[in-house]
């Protein structure tokens, strides 16, 4: 299959071995700077600036020609983007396919909606490919893939929702708390692909044990584990030894958090995506 997957940079995933792949990036900027998320970004240079900086910072999410440039003149695209309900990502790619498709009307393109960000979307890159490679045909792919996302979760831990705060992305009392020495805010991403705040946890043991009880309460069953770091190498290696114990089999693999994830889960951010059960299964009902 002539095929593309294009990512935006939420994913965190610069590369995808042996796979037609590439993102397209977010940009995180001040009054004084502007840093575009793609593989020539310093992403510790850019927090040492931030940090330094302290005035008002915000984001922005790839325009429609960006979208479009990265589709090269391939027959078949899937887009992936970063949450609908945080992000103006999916609404770009959205037009751009609409732009593309009346350009190549043979072509096939789909934009999925991750709802996440972040690890979660990378495993979502990840079986696309791996759908791509069995052989499956485009409509096939587009239905695995929207079976697969029901499953997978996006769990978080932050000591600082200082961004995501000042970009309304959260609300500044949830913030508040997670500027109060120690404490890390523990949630998940919502089924509308929103912040979910679940717990306020004191101390890295703490914390550690709050995101492995909310993996759990997922579903969590040994499935496949991608955790992406902002500067908390300690923190994924530590989860990854307890998913291990649990579970010696699981595919769990560590990774940076880039640009764009690195901004609003700040140093010290801990994103954990992974297979579960259906996220829409009301267990509480
Ligand atoms: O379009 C833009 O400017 C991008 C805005 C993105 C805002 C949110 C980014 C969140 C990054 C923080 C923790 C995980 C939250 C998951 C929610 C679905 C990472």
């Amino acid at each position: 299959m002539n095929y593309k997957i294009v990512s935006d940079s939420s994913s965190d995933l610069l590369y995808l071995e042996n796979a037609s792949y590439c993102t397209v990036p977010l940009k995180i900027s001040t009054a004084e700077r502007e840093f575009v998320d793609d593989c020539e970004l310093d992403t510790k240079e850019m927090l040492d600036y931030l940090y330094s900086y302290g005035d008002r910072s915000g984001s922005a999410c790839p325009g429609v020609g960006e979208w479009l440039d990265a589709f090269e003149e391939t027959e078949n695209i899937f887009c992936i983007t970063i949450t609908s309900n945080l992000s103006g990502s999916f609404n770009s790619a959205c037009a751009a396919i609409k732009e593309y498709q009346h350009a190549h009307p043979k072509f096939r393109a789909c934009v999925i909606d991750s709802l996440s960000t972040g690890p979660e979307t990378a495993l979502i890159i990840e079986k696309l490919k791996e759908l791509i490679d069995s052989g499956l045909s485009f409509d096939e792919i587009k239905a695995e893939i929207k079976a697969y996302k029901e499953n997978t979760h996006l769990i978080f831990a932050l000591e600082s929702l200082k961004n995501l705060a000042a970009n309304g992305r959260v609300g500044h009392l949830a913030a508040k708390i997670a500027g109060i020495f120690g404490i890390r805010i523990v949630g998940k991403a919502s089924n509308e692909g929103t912040l979910e705040i679940i717990e306020k946890s004191k101390g890295p043991q703490r914390t550690l044990a709050d995101i492995w009880k909310n993996m759990l309460a997922c579903g969590f069953e040994g499935g496949n584990v991608r955790i992406h770091h902002c500067e908390n190498e300690e923190a994924a290696e530590n989860l990854k030894n307890l998913i291990l114990e649990n579970y010696p089999e699981t595919n769990v693999v560590i990774g940076e958090t880039r640009g764009l994830c690195s901004f609003y889960a700040e140093r010290g951010g801990l994103l954990v995506g992974f297979e579960g059960a259906s996220k829409y299964e009301n267990k509480n009902q």
